[in-house]
């Protein structure tokens, strides 16, 4: 025997309509019950509204002068797992935000790679540079007092492990990654608030653009904890996350723009020693 399901058609007036109730102050609740008391089947009118607001809201920030959403790494939340198995780790989810989309796991790094990362970059360790927006060069900046280094993609077998494990974890090409980034902060060191994409309106970005496109996400971890001080804060919505050993941050921003409320900064470090790795996450490929 075979079951006929007919396919409900979403039309534009119905995604009119779903905007109108939207603009009137209707909540989604009031608006779904409408619809499956017309008839709807309940997987059809939450997609329905779903992607006719999302399609509403991106046009209206198109229209208000903001660069176009793109995709970004999105790590599977889909049914609140407490877990992701993230191929060789299984990654705790601790805490989750929509706006700015920002998700704490534990557990990521193992105490040993921790370690390991700390060994492998003490010898390499210089003065932090950041992004001079004016050329795409680099410089020292006031605003960021730690010390660290770079690997190079899949420099060695634990960055490669860490780096597949990542990519899994965020649903985003290995490839689309800038090189894992060692930093180390004494006490008083930070790095004050900034957005990770670079500023379209800064001349060097052009040319930084080149390599992979615009950052679209990033992912600190935490390798070794201060005794004090240190967290990760996102002004915006007044977030600390504390820098705990193998647990880590991870934010996404799907355009360069102060709407994605993605400010964020490592907070003075008042006792001990924090250590991060950064992952950041471009577009396309990172050569
Ligand atoms: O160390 C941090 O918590 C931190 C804060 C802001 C790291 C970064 N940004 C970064 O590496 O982009
Ligand atoms: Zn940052």
């Amino acid at each position: 025997m075979s079951t006929t399901v007919s396919k409900q058609q979403v039309t534009p007036e119905l995604r009119k309509w779903i905007v109108e109730q939207a603009q009137a102050g209707h909540g989604a609740e009031s608006v779904l019950k409408a619809m499956l008391a017309s008839g709807w089947s309940e997987e059809v009118a939450v997609d329905a509204m779903e992607t006719t607001l999302r399609g509403h809201l991106e046009s209206q920030a198109v229209a208000q002068g903001l660069p176009p959403g793109v995709p970004v790494p999105d790590p599977d939340l889909a049914e609140s797992p407490l877990y992701i198995d993230a191929g060789d780790r299984r990654v705790g989810v601790l805490q989750s935000m929509y706006n700015p989309r920002v998700v704490v796991f534990g557990n990521l790094l193992s105490g040993e790679e921790c370690e390991q990362l700390i060994a492998l970059a003490t010898p390499r360790l210089a003065r932090s540079l950041t992004v001079a927006t004016k050329t795409g060069g680099e410089e020292v900046n006031a605003d960021r007092t730690s010390n660290g280094m770079f690997f190079q993609r899949g420099e060695n077998d634990l960055v490669q492990r860490i780096e597949r494990r990542i990519a899994r974890l965020v649903r985003w090409p290995e490839e689309n990654g800038e090189g894992l980034q060692i930093l180390q902060y004494g006490p008083g060191a930070e790095y004050k608030p900034h957005y990770d994409y670079f500023d379209p309106n800064e001349p060097g970005t052009p040319t930084i653009l080149k390599r992979g496109g615009q950052r679209v996400g990033t992912l600190v971890m935490y390798l070794a904890e201060p005794e004090k001080g240190g967290g990760t804060v996102f002004p915006d919505v007044h977030l600390e996350v504390a820098p705990k050993r193998g647990n880590a941050v991870f934010f996404s921003y799907d355009r360069a723009h102060p709407s994605t409320r993605t400010l964020h900064g490592g907070a003075p470090v008042l006792q001990g020693e924090k250590w991060i790795a950064t992952k950041w996450l471009r577009e396309r490929r990172f050569e």
